[in-house]
């Protein structure tokens, strides 16, 4: 069974490799995407080492001087996405957008060295990559913490990757619409139109890139510049997880100045990540930096956080929502609490279950000790891709695929679901 499955999800990793990247899906997304690549790399390190690494190495060959990676990377033109590399104008010889995506790279690049059995082509290979992901961290911290506050904010919904989530309903209405160019979607033409972020959404999503555009993706600027500022626990638990890993990696290979450098970010990072504990609904919340208010929005942000080394009271208190909400899904863990109003178990990010964050909140609480919760959310993702193939998203109680299929991020989750359960067993 679970051969069968690695087989097929194989098989969806090379149907979307392009060679030095891969590409999320065909036809809604055909470039590289940020995070999708580095989950990715996870899964490809099994069946071919350098290939690994190579998805990296493409991503960090388009970071920014600043330090910033891009969450598109444009290798060649394809005009069925839309924004295209016209709209973001970032001025790079290979286009980019000009905004981030979850800092997820430390993790893999240390996962990927662990699991290489070439340990030479590893040490060479991550060694080069260290000193290229601390520059990214600290730009996290330098231009998106202008304050010191300890914790990174995201500008744009598209940085967290959860673009639609109900978390940023409320900051929404701070962004205008004014001045908003005439623009022809295209990913409902890809995907069902239901399954998407509103039009009234994406037109905010397009006002902010004009915004920053207009000052030049001058990232001492834009944070400060932006009515959108917002401190999301899972993307802060994503970075502090990277930085954990990029500590360890750098003490193993002797780069003691880059370990140090790393010790300091998660120890303020992780004191940081406690301030968006919000006792009333058991979980971390997100925090609104322009309003200075903590929000008690249930959404999967929160739950997310469970990635970073958190106490393990927090980790418990964490499977303990978990559980609860199972009593009303059928399947963990849904990106927004289904007994919210706003829940919408076909929508995006407001309802659906994700293989990706799946993975990572049981990767955080197997670690934390909590894994019979660690084990519900594996089956349950398991059960998905049985029941309904490699989807984008799934529907928490019905299971049904939703957004694009043939989906490259959850292959790769279910090959690393089912490898490191074996390598646990
Ligand atoms: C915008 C590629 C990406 C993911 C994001 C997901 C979706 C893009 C879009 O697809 O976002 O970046 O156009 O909808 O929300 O998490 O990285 O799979």
């Amino acid at each position: 069974m679970s051969e069968n499955l690695i087989s097929k999800a194989a098989e969806i990793l090379k149907l979307n490799d392009l060679g030095h990247y891969t590409v999320p899906t065909h036809g809604l997304y055909p470039f590289q995407w940020n995070w999708d690549s580095c989950l990715t790399a996870l899964a490809q390190v099994y069946f071919d080492e350098a290939r690994a690494w190579v998805e990296i190495e493409t991503l960090f060959a388009h970071q920014w001087d600043d330090g910033m990676v891009p969450h598109i990377i444009f290798h060649k033109m394809d005009d069925g996405y839309f924004p295209g590399p016209d709209v973001w104008s970032t001025g790079r010889d290979v286009p980019t957008s000009g905004i981030t995506q979850p800092p997820v790279a430390g993790f893999a690049i240390r996962q990927i060295f662990s699991r290489s059995k070439d340990r030479d082509a590893a040490s060479e290979r991550a060694r080069a990559l260290l000193p290229k992901v601390l520059k990214w961290h600290e730009w996290f911290y330098r231009c998106r913490d202008p304050r010191d506050s300890g914790l990174a904010a995201i500008i744009h919904p598209w940085e967290t990757g959860r673009d639609n989530s109900v978390d940023w309903d409320a900051p929404f209405e701070r962004v205008p619409t004014d001045g908003v160019l005439p623009f022809v979607r295209r990913d409902t033409q890809h995907a069902n139109p239901a399954h998407r972020p509103t039009q009234a959404q994406y037109e905010r999503y397009i006002w902010l890139v004009q915004k920053f555009r207009s000052l030049n993706w001058n990232n001492e600027l834009l944070h400060d510049a932006s009515p959108f500022q917002m401190v999301d626990p899972g993307f802060n638990a994503i970075l502090l997880r990277s930085i954990q890993e990029t500590a360890e990696l750098a003490e193993e290979l002797g780069e003691h100045d880059i370990a140090a450098a790393s010790k300091a970010q998660l120890e303020k990072g992780l004191a940081a990540l406690e301030t968006l504990w919000n006792d009333d609904i058991g979980q971390y919340t997100c925090y609104d930096r322009v309003m200075g208010e903590l929000s008690s929005i249930p959404s999967v942000g929160g739950i997310l956080a469970a990635f970073a080394p958190i106490k393990s009271e927090r980790a418990a208190q964490i499977a303990g929502r978990i559980s609860a909400m199972k009593d009303y899904s059928t399947y963990a863990v849904p990106s927004h609490d289904p007994k919210d109003a706003e829940y919408d178990g076909e929508r995006y990010w407001r309802g659906p279950v994700w293989l990706i964050v799946n993975y990572m909140i049981a990767n955080g609480l197997a670690r934390a000790g909590q894994s019979d919760v660690a084990n519900v959310i594996e089956n349950d993702s398991l059960t998905l891709i049985e029941k309904s193939g490699f989807a984008e998203y799934y529907d928490p109680i019905t299971g049904a695929p939703c957004g694009g299929g043939q989906f490259t991020w959850t292959a790769a989750m279910v090959i690393e679901f089912i490898k490191q359960s074996k390598a646990v067993a």
